[in-house]
């Protein structure tokens, strides 16, 4: 534990995420659900079951009471004050991204730029990268596997640059193909730009594989979207061998509207800002100004404080249950949940056939019914799931489907959940097609 003269998230800790550190492989479920208050209700009668987890997890009590406290206690604008609460507000902060960069490897709170979330952090490198590296004729590399995010901002970079965009093909089982990423990488690649986890199809991608790869082939810069990497996997940045890593607080047992960049010192030094306010210059004049050291430059106008508060409170509270044990929960759920889905007439499941190759992401057709009747009738069971792209078009054009109904789990999710999700998806295929 990290000793900040601050010192109030440790307090946090040991009264809350603290009291579930210790818990080893297998995970203590009915211990972490009791930290999740919201899990325990009814819907039209019946236990909620909640598996829209890859669209926004929910907040155990530790990070809502960090919230609370930070306002109740010591709320003030950060870096601007002399008095007591300006201190302690920006001493939380700080601290908070000194506790998160920690969390993912980095070699410093400095490689940590606070952002609104995974779509913020991709947006801020597509136009910061992409002003410092990227010019007329050359390449950016994305997949077909890419959430909108992802894509939407290297298609606007490609238009400001006159670039061009390289789609990376994915296999019939739901991977990336790496041979035709292997192709793709030439002279011309400045960024290459990939998922570490799917969220439309669950699979997990050879990260430091591809990363190996591109280093081998090109001088691009690698991003990673970890917006479904992070919530869910042990996460060394560094060991990854990426450039840069976006991810999302809400999915991650966080708050709303904070999330993260990680990205090596070097490229962040070299980078221009992303946007001009208060707080990111070093010196204005009247004409041009001169701008802070990384990570402040990218951070303009008065931050998100309470929502990094919650987000280091969020990672204690991952750190305390252990990454490696909620993997290996939602290994097995999912791996549960693949077997009694098969048994459903007429379903597909989408992504690697192999549950290993999969975080607990499960997306899935019934030949002749609609994804989002599916859901509906889903609900009616007090099950939550999501039917849709996903935000991810270009991979239900790929297998050819309008949509998919999709069951995301995460730490607090059971067996016995996974087991109604079954029986809700069978009911649901009997009224729809029988
Ligand atoms: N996916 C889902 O239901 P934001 O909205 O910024 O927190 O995260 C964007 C994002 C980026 N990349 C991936 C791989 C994602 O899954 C998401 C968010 C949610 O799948 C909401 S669309």
């Amino acid at each position: 534990m990290a000793t900040s003269t601050y010192g109030w998230t440790e307090r946090r800790t040991s009264a809350g995420a603290g009291a579930v550190a210790g818990r080893r492989a297998p995970l203590d479920v009915a211990a972490v659900r009791r930290d999740f208050p919201i899990l325990d209700q009814t819907v039209d009668g019946k236990p909620l079951v909640y598996l829209d987890n890859a669209a926004s997890s929910q907040k155990p009590r530790q990070v809502v009471e960090a919230i609370g406290a930070y306002y109740l206690r010591d709320h003030a604008n950060v870096h601007r004050g002399v008095h007591e609460l300006a201190r302690r507000a920006t001493e939380a902060y700080e601290y908070a991204r000194e506790r998160v960069a920690r969390w993912l490897n980095a070699a410093g709170p400095h490689e940590l730029v606070w952002t609104r979330g995974a779509t913020e952090a991709l947006n801020l490198v597509a136009f910061s990268v992409g002003r410092a590296r990227v010019g007329h004729g050359d390449e950016i590399v994305v997949s077909e596997m890419e959430h909108h995010s992802n894509l939407v901002p290297w298609q606007l970079l490609a238009e400001r640059r006159g670039a061009k965009l390289r789609h990376v093909g994915l296999t019939d089982d739901g991977r990336l193909d790496l041979d035709h990423l292997a192709a793709l990488l030439g002279s011309r690649t400045r960024v290459v730009s990939l998922p570490h986890v799917s969220n439309a199809l669950g699979t997990i991608n050879p990260a430091r594989d591809i990363a190996a790869l591109v280093r081998e082939r090109t001088g691009a810069v690698y991003v990673l979207d970890g917006a479904q990497g992070a919530p869910h996997l042990p996460v060394d940045v560094r060991a990854l061998g990426c450039d840069f890593y976006a991810f999302s607080g809400h999915k991650m047992c966080g708050p709303t509207g904070v999330g993260g960049l990680w990205g090596r010192r070097a490229l962040l030094e070299e980078m221009p800002p992303y946007q001009g306010g208060g707080e990111m210059i070093e010196r204005v004049y009247a004409n041009h100004s001169t701008w802070a050291e990384a990570p402040h430059k990218f951070e303009a106008g008065t931050p998100n404080i309470a929502g990094a508060v919650g987000l280091a409170a969020a990672v204690e509270y991952l750190d305390g249950v252990g990454l490696a044990a909620i993997h290996g929960h939602e290994r097995a759920l999912t791996r549960n949940a693949m077997v009694l889905l098969s048994g459903v007439e007429g379903l597909r499941i989408l992504g690697p056939a192999n549950a290993e190759e999969r975080a607990g992401v499960v997306p899935f057709v019934i030949e002749g019914a609609s994804a989002q009747d599916v859901a509906t009738i889903l609900d009616a069971e007090g099950i939550a799931v999501r039917a849709g792209h996903h935000c991810a078009q270009l991979v239900v054009d790929r297998y050819g489907v309008p949509a998919t109904t999709r069951a995301s789990f995460y730490l607090y999710n059971t067996v016995e959940e996974v087991r109604r999700l079954a029986e809700g998806v069978t009911a649901a295929r009997r009224i729809l097609l029988e």
